[in-house]
């Protein structure tokens, strides 16, 4: 059994109240699927009320940290500590009944990540690591997978968004990537867990344009300290400027570099 520090507690404990919600609300989709307004709304509600239990959580034990959050942008405080979150990441598949989203909280000091937690209420599956302690899921250690040929490997991507600048660079990305990966290419619709997979070796690599900082947050310290690397598409460490994300085993990062390049 490993021991959590105090900040991975307040994280999972606010992850758990918030679950609960989460949980609750993803059984009522079902319903309403088939009527006519369909669970749009509905949806942000729960957004904002997960939202609201996981930031009341975090600031009841930490009252001078920053805040930045999807749904309510920033909260300013304290100039060294930020948490960053995620009230539900797959929001998409929330909202067709796909048991497949996530919470996600990262908590930076200095502008350097130092702790995540990415929490799958549906699976139960919770992913946590803190700088220097090592990633972890469910309390048991994790680490990237081994393969160090792209062509043996599963790799994880969003591809662009409906209304996205780059979509026929996103195309062109898949394209080359398909002709190097024999196994496959899968797209499961929250990046957050894409990361989280990695970071626990079910996945081997993850490249994705245009996310927030708060989809990445958490997985990028995940993946680092379950001996993976994280980069942007020039293999260098831009990811948040550049908002191209590149996260992988630390066997296929140059290989996935020379992919896109
Ligand atoms: P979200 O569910 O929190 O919006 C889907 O490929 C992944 O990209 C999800 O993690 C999703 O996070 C994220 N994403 C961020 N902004 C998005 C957008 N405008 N449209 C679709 N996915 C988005
Ligand atoms: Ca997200």
């Amino acid at each position: 059994m490993k021991l959590n520090s105090a900040n991975i507690n307040i994280m999972v404990k606010a992850c758990r109240k918030a679950a609960k919600i989460l949980i609750r609300d993803f059984g009522e989709i079902e319903n309403l699927q088939v009527s006519l307004k369909g669970p749009g709304d509905y949806v942000t509600a729960s957004d904002k009320k997960v939202e609201k239990i996981i930031i009341d959580e975090l600031q009841k034990a930490r009252p001078d940290y920053s805040i930045l959050s999807e749904e309510i942008g920033l909260i300013n405080n304290d100039q060294s500590f930020k948490w960053i979150i995620d009230p539900i990441d797959g929001t998409s598949n929330f909202l067709h009944g796909i048991p497949h989203f996530a919470i996600s909280i990262g908590l930076e000091q200095n502008k350097e990540i130092i702790c995540g937690i990415v929490y799958d209420p549906i699976k139960d599956e919770m992913f946590t690591a803190e700088k220097g302690n090592g990633s972890y899921i469910n309390n048991q250690r994790m680490r990237v997978s081994a393969r160090s040929k792209l062509k043996d490997c599963i790799i994880f991507s969003g591809g662009p968004r409906y209304k996205s600048q780059n979509k026929e660079l996103s195309f062109e990305e898949y394209k080359k990537f398909s002709s190097k990966v024999n196994v496959a290419i899968r797209k499961l619709g929250s990046a957050s867990l894409d990361m989280a997979y990695v970071a626990a070796g079910r996945c081997d690599g993850f490249w994705q344009r245009d996310l927030e900082y708060w989809d990445i947050a958490a997985g990028i310290i995940l993946i680092k300290e379950a001996g993976g690397f994280v980069t942007d598409f020039n293999g260098e460490n831009k990811y948040v400027q550049n908002k191209t994300i590149l996260a992988s085993n630390s066997k296929i990062n140059k290989e996935m570099v020379e992919v896109l390049r």
